[in-house]
């Protein structure tokens, strides 16, 4: 088992999004299809022991066979484990992706998608990973409300939650709110937060948190994703970093 777990975190990929064209492209769904290729490149670099995939996967429930088959196959290509949540814009709705085609059997992939919240344990690891499969966008939904406390037995803990990042002292009228208090409250070595497009590191005493961006959206300055290292409840380093050439000027 390992002293020290590298994470690799990505976010929002937003696979068939139509938001962005390129000059380059011929179909927008390229541009998303080869992004999320690229930022996993990038990630293996690091030599991840784990990957995380924080929600909106895809744009939405209506993408592709064959953007859904192409990511199903790409995902299983990954040299490690993965863990993944749905987000707001792949939803669990009924007859969506995930009803249709069976993620669960992607062998390296823990694909966590309890509507209550649900723990899954990556044994090789040491590693405890807690998330929520949202159903629902909306204010009812509490993406990070009720996560257990650290299992005794795990050597590192990762929490995952896909929703809006509530500051303290805001009102927290919107969908899917994340409040900075249960940020600092939760019992994770690392959260790995998914929703904003610009990445945000969210670090307190006691929890280390980040919106790692998205691999296809610069509103953050560039196209982002994160890496962290962990030894035995310290979070030793936490790195937000742009897929070379797409900074903005
Ligand atoms: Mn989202």
């Amino acid at each position: 088992m390992t002293d020290t777990l590298r994470v690799a975190h990505c976010s929002d990929i937003h696979l068939d999004g139509d938001h962005y064209h390129h000059d380059q492209y011929v179909n927008a769904s390229d541009y998303y299809r080869e992004m999320f290729d690229r930022v996993l490149e990038q990630m293996r670099t690091h030599d991840p022991d784990i990957m995380l995939l924080a929600g909106d996967l895809f744009d939405s429930n209506q993408a592709t066979t064959e953007t859904i088959e192409w990511s199903m196959e790409l995902i299983a290509d990954q040299p490690c484990p993965v863990a993944m949540i749905p987000g707001n814009h792949d939803c669990l709705v009924e007859g969506g992706i995930y009803q249709r085609y069976d993620f669960k059997a992607i062998p390296n992939l823990t694909f966590l998608t309890e509507e209550e919240g649900e723990s899954a344990w990556i044994e090789e690891l040491g590693v405890a990973v807690w998330g929520k499969g949202m159903v629902d966008h909306s204010p009812n939904f509490s993406p990070l409300g009720g996560c257990p406390s650290r299992p005794d037995d795990c050597e590192f803990y990762l929490g995952m939650g896909h929703g809006i990042h509530v500051p303290h002292g805001e009102p927290s009228h919107r969908s899917s709110p994340i409040h900075m208090g249960e940020i600092e409250d939760s019992p994770f070595d690392y959260l790995a937060l998914g929703h904003h497009h610009a990445a945000m590191k969210l670090v307190t005493n006691d929890t280390t948190a980040a919106y790692c961006g998205s691999p296809t959206d610069t509103v953050g300055g560039a196209a982002t994703y994160a890496v962290i290292e962990i030894e035995k409840n310290n979070v030793t380093r936490l790195e937000i970093l742009a897929i070379p050439g797409t900074e903005r000027d």
